[in-house]
């Protein structure tokens, strides 16, 4: 049936249940943003114009809320523990909600086990019947507890699954086989999933698909009234608990308080905690909706460089703070810092915020070197005497994410049959020295997604990866393209001496020294992210909406 916008959220708020911090968090978050949904629910339905949208029965599993998982983050909700998680929990159970879909909700293995129809006190009996739900939403530990719970089915079944995957993971951790050949085996990764099917918090890595979550969002009468009310010499510090407060941070903190007055919301229990200097006014953990109220009046959201790519700098930016963070030199990543250790991706971390640097940027977003005294200082004086006005892209808005989870459900069908290297015709491209190689008008393939019309062929220089040579010629790697042009016909203008098919996360390719052409073999294995010094690679990259990475200008 066709599935109608929803503005009340009562049911959601029954379905989640109680009697933990975690679901109080997400609660009263729901509660707080609902009209901000409804409108936004309003507004897509009239910008949507009557299209056709198929009613799915969704079942979303959370697997690291369950008592089963260990469940360690509920216990720190109060506690300064993360919250981002929590944050796109809620948003994403709302999403879906609102967008009129049939949902279930489970939250222990025992009610995944009744919404699967596994008989009860039969755990290890896998489910024989067809799966009762079109999609089901869950994450890395959810995945584990499913494969126990369904055993051999859930291969079969295996399409419908959608990972929530915070930092991403990148194909060649994704392929089992290949992971365990090459050293990519990780914790985490190895589930033989098309890659798509991992949900980010970010846009990292395009070889995954961007769920995200959503900021507040303020009409012009509050921005006005932001802008009148900041307080020019007024900084919140990121950083919730003392942790983060700890080592090296007492020279840029004693040149922040030079010029202002620093404020920060750490958890403590009855003392102050030593981490932070007596001049910093701490308010403590504060709920939400008072850490807004701060922002509102604040100039300066200041990161320490810990918590990676959390929401709050979205949150400060949208109430017209500028963020102020560290720039990583060398970058951060899984082969040199333990937080990202045995996570299932090489993306390199170039700040505390690669999202806020790079899609934002100035005048809201500074990166600095903390670590020159000089450059922050003036950074603490431009930021003093700079305008901003309360800046929020469009895809972290409610509209945004619901525009993004209806384009995903409705069109991301293919997704989990990874499709083959099917070519759907010849491919005639120009393949000349220089980067950018034109269009791709001539192949057609009607059920496409994103579709065709968006592919730009690229070739990368000699260790690019296909995510950067896409961005810096201002389009975005499309994964879903990657079969496309996985063929000779692509590599026309390329002087190859041997074309050969095989498997490794770089290829297509080719490398000019030998001459020799790679064409990829599994198509599990196509990866925006993968690069070698030897080879050029060929990328499929595709043009997006201003604000909406997610989509290309064609995808609604
Ligand atoms: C990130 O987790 P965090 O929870 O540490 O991310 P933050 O950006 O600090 O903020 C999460 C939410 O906490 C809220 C704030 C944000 O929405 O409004 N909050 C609050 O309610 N009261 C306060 O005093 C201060 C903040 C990331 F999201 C996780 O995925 C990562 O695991 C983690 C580590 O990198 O970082």
């Amino acid at each position: 049936s066709q599935a109608a916008f929803r503005t009340d959220l009562s049911v959601l708020l029954d379905q989640v249940g109680t009697g933990k911090e975690s679901l109080s968090f997400m609660k009263r978050r729901i509660r707080r943003l609902a009209q901000q949904w409804a409108t936004a629910a309003n507004r897509l339905d009239a910008k949507l114009e009557q299209q056709w949208r198929d009613q799915k029965k969704i079942l979303v599993h959370v697997g690291f809320l369950t008592e089963e998982s260990g469940d360690v983050f509920s216990p720190k909700v109060l506690k300064g523990g993360p919250l981002g998680e929590m944050v796109q929990w809620a948003d994403i159970l709302t999403a879906l909600h609102v967008l009129g879909h049939n949902l279930k909700i489970s939250m222990s293995v025992k009610e995944l086990q009744g919404f699967l129809g596994v008989p009860p006190g039969r755990g290890s009996c896998p489910l024989t019947g067809p799966l009762p739900f079109d999609l089901i939403y869950t994450d890395y530990h959810g995945l584990q507890q499913m494969k126990q719970h369904m055993g051999l089915s859930l291969k079969k079944h295996k399409c419908h699954i959608r990972v929530i995957d915070t930092f991403g993971t990148e194909p060649a951790y994704n392929h089992e086989e290949y992971a365990t050949l090459h050293g990519y085996r990780t914790n985490w990764g190895y589930w033989n999933l098309n890659a798509r099917q991992y949900m980010t918090m970010f846009p990292h890595t395009p070889d995954n698909s961007f769920m995200g979550f959503v900021s507040e969002e303020l009409n012009e009468t509050e921005k006005r009234s932001i802008q009148q009310n900041k307080v020019n010499n007024m900084a919140v510090v990121y950083g919730k608990e003392a942790s983060m407060w700890k080592q090296g941070k007492e020279s840029f903190l004693q040149i922040l308080h030079k010029y202002m007055e620093v404020h920060g919301t750490v958890y403590y229990e009855t003392q102050r905690p030593p981490e932070v200097p007596a001049f910093v006014k701490n308010h403590g953990l504060l709920p939400q909706h008072e850490l807004q109220q701060l922002l509102r009046k604040a100039k300066l959201f200041i990161g320490f460089g810990f918590p990676y790519e959390g929401p709050a700098p979205l949150e400060a930016i949208a109430n017209g703070c500028i963020f102020l963070q560290p720039k990583f030199n060398p970058p951060h990543s899984s082969l040199n810092h333990e937080f990202f250790r045995g996570k299932p991706t090489s993306r390199e971390v170039f700040s505390q915020h690669p999202y806020a640097e790079q899609y934002i940027g100035r005048p809201h977003v500074m990166t600095v070197d903390y670590n020159n005294s000089v450059e922050f200082d003036s950074a603490i004086k431009e930021i003093m005497r700079t305008k901003v006005e309360p800046y929020l892209p469009y895809e972290y808005t409610c509209e945004g994410m619901l525009e993004r989870v209806h384009a995903y459900i409705q069109h991301q069908v293919s997704v989990g049959s990874a499709g083959g290297s099917r070519m759907m015709g010849p491919l005639f491209v120009p393949l000349p020295n220089t980067t950018a190689l034109g269009w791709a008008s001539n192949v057609t393939a009607p059920s496409a997604w994103p579709p065709l019309s968006s592919l730009r062929l690229l070739v990368s220089q000699e260790g690019q990866s296909c995510v950067d040579a896409c961005q810096s010629a201002g389009f975005i790697c499309e994964p879903a393209h990657f079969r496309f042009i996985n063929n000779k016909e692509a590599l026309l203008d390329v002087q190859c001496e041997v074309v050969d098919s095989e498997i490794n996360h770089i290829l297509p390719a080719f490398s000019v020294v030998r001459q020799e052409c790679g064409l990829q073999r599994e198509p599990l294995l196509f990866s925006c992210a993968g690069h070698s010094p030897k080879y050029r690679r060929l990328c499929p990259c595709r043009d997006f909406r201003h604000g909406q990475v997610a989509l290309c200008r064609d995808c609604l």
